[in-house]
């Protein structure tokens, strides 16, 4: 009975979520991220997730956690963010996403971290 009735929500939710994507010119919204800096089974260390999706206009809060002792950058250069997270600590970014396109994200301070990228849509 439970299990039919969260299926049911989570279709529910599903079918909202698709509505309002398909709904046309979407409004802009808020979206908000938490991304920790964790070290791969290759033994890299990258900020994860690392792909980031936003339609135009949306405002992204991202929180960046770093887990390591040492301090790492974020970089998203196309929309002015360059931070830089001290060891264990949790920085905080926001920006408004107003251009269309793939912007390569990178730690600024140690350029051999291939980290991701923001994808915004139009
Ligand atoms: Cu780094």
């Amino acid at each position: 009975m439970t299990f039919t009735r969260t299926r049911t929500a989570v279709a529910l939710a599903l079918a909202v979520t698709l509505a309002a994507a398909l709904a046309g010119p979407a409004l802009a919204g808020e979206i908000s991220l938490r991304i920790v800096n964790i070290v791969t089974p290759q033994d890299v260390k990258i900020w994860e997730p690392p792909s980031i999706v936003a339609k135009k206009g949306d405002t992204v809060t991202l929180t960046l956690i770093n887990r390591h002792a040492d301090e790492h950058g974020f970089e998203i250069a196309a929309f002015g963010v360059k931070e830089v997270v001290a060891g264990e600590k949790t920085n905080t970014v926001k920006f408004v996403a107003d251009k269309a396109g793939i912007f390569p994200i990178k730690c600024h301070l140690h350029p051999a971290h291939v980290t991701g990228q923001l994808i915004v849509l139009e």
